[in-house]
């Protein structure tokens, strides 16, 4: 009922043929990054929302998406074995539109080089995903008392080794329960491709995209954290806690790098601004290289964790190197650093200013 597609040619055919959108990464699983010109719009188009694979992708040929199996086992009051077609009929249907973007992003812009893929700006995006709640299903299977964390597995294994987990991550019990986790079959009212972790995914809206849990086909209730590949060590790690909230952001979407400096100066700034559990409050743009902010009109989004457009006009420095800067600030008062402030050996969430330079 499953095939793996793991044969380089083909990832590398798939992604230029569905994904124009996107470039690709120097890797042997498919993984591509959005071009910021494909960035624009408030719910990210599929030819230019990023991948990110980890092992293989399994691609599901099962009659209908509606026979996904899946198992919900561990410390639960009835070991669960339903499908995707009774998630649909058993539970009240939801939607939540989210920003996902990978731990990674931003890797490549750190000056201290780190290590794993090389992602710049491109590694995130902003969905519709319709699903049912975590939650829901969670208390329908009964919580042991002593029930804190899950881990979740999957169908995709490491490249070459079938059978073999590529990727299983876990949530925390509190973030399972909330509002807007949900085990998603329909992104942008599409049902979820298997690029993207179709028939059936982890929606963790505010958490990493690691947590998003692709092609899911087993929750298992834990005493602890989980442990599976991409769990330990040093992976969606910052100083050895597992990463739990993305920092508040924000990406200039016009104009592009190497602009041309309008002759009266003046340039208008177009982007988005999202932020982990802590809400966006504002964003502020610079023309002079960040000595001087105005603020940006940030516009309402659909919901807490869609990102949210914002546009102003500043006035570039005259000469040569001028630049435009956007920082967003979160409602802690947090906002974004400019270079190599976040640095970790793994180059997790790198939120630096986003420096958009004109043609010199
Ligand atoms: N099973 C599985 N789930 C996975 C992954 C994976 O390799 N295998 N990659 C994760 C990572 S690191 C990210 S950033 C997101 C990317 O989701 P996307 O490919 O739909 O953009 O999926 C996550 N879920
Ligand atoms: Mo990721």
């Amino acid at each position: 009922m499953l095939m793996a597609i793991n044969d380089k040619t083909e990832l590398d055919s798939l992604l230029r043929e569905l994904k124009p959108g996107l470039m690709q990464l120097k890797d042997n699983c498919l993984n591509g990054e959005a071009l910021i010109s494909a960035l624009g719009a408030k719910i990210t188009p599929f030819d230019a929302f990023f991948v990110r694979c980890n092992g293989d992708v399994p691609v599901w040929l099962g009659a209908s998406a509606n026979d996904w199996p899946i198992v919900l086992d561990g410390l639960v009051g009835h070991p669960t074995r339903l499908t995707l077609g009774d998630l649909k009929v058993r539970f009240p249907i939801c939607h939540v539109t989210a920003v996902i973007e990978c731990a990674g992003n931003g890797r490549a812009l750190f000056d201290t080089p780190a290590d794993g893929l090389q992602w710049r700006h491109g590694a995130v995006g902003c969905a519709l995903w319709t699903g049912v709640r975590l939650r829901d299903v969670l208390l329908a299977a009964g919580l042991g008392p002593q029930a804190t964390h899950l881990g979740f597995e999957s169908a995709d294994s490491q490249l070459g080794q079938p059978g073999k987990l590529a990727f299983s991550r876990g949530l925390p019990l509190s973030k399972a329960l909330a509002d807007e986790t949900i085990l998603a079959f329909e992104m942008n009212g599409a049902p979820l491709h298997a690029l993207h972790g179709g028939p059936l995914r982890v929606v963790a809206p505010g958490f990493p995209g690691a947590a998003w849990q692709k092609w899911v086909n087993r929750i298992i209730v834990r005493a602890d954290e989980h442990d599976g590949p991409k769990m330990t060590g040093l992976d969606y790690r910052i100083d050895g806690q597992v990463i739990e909230d993305m920092p508040v952001k924000s990406l200039i979407t016009e104009p592009l790098e190497g602009f041309v400096r309008p002759a009266d100066g003046t340039i208008n700034v177009v982007g988005f601004a999202w932020s982990g559990h802590v809400a966006v409050a504002s964003v502020e743009l610079s023309g002079d290289g960040g000595q001087t902010w105005l603020p940006a009109t940030l516009a309402t989004a659909d919901g807490r964790f869609a990102w949210r457009p914002f546009r102003g006009a500043v006035s570039l420095k005259a000469g040569e190197g001028a630049s435009v800067m956007a920082r967003a600030i979160d409602a802690a008062g947090r906002s974004q650093p400019i270079g190599d402030v976040a640095w970790n050996p793994k180059g997790y969430c790198n939120n630096a200013i986003h420096v958009v330079a004109a043609l010199s």
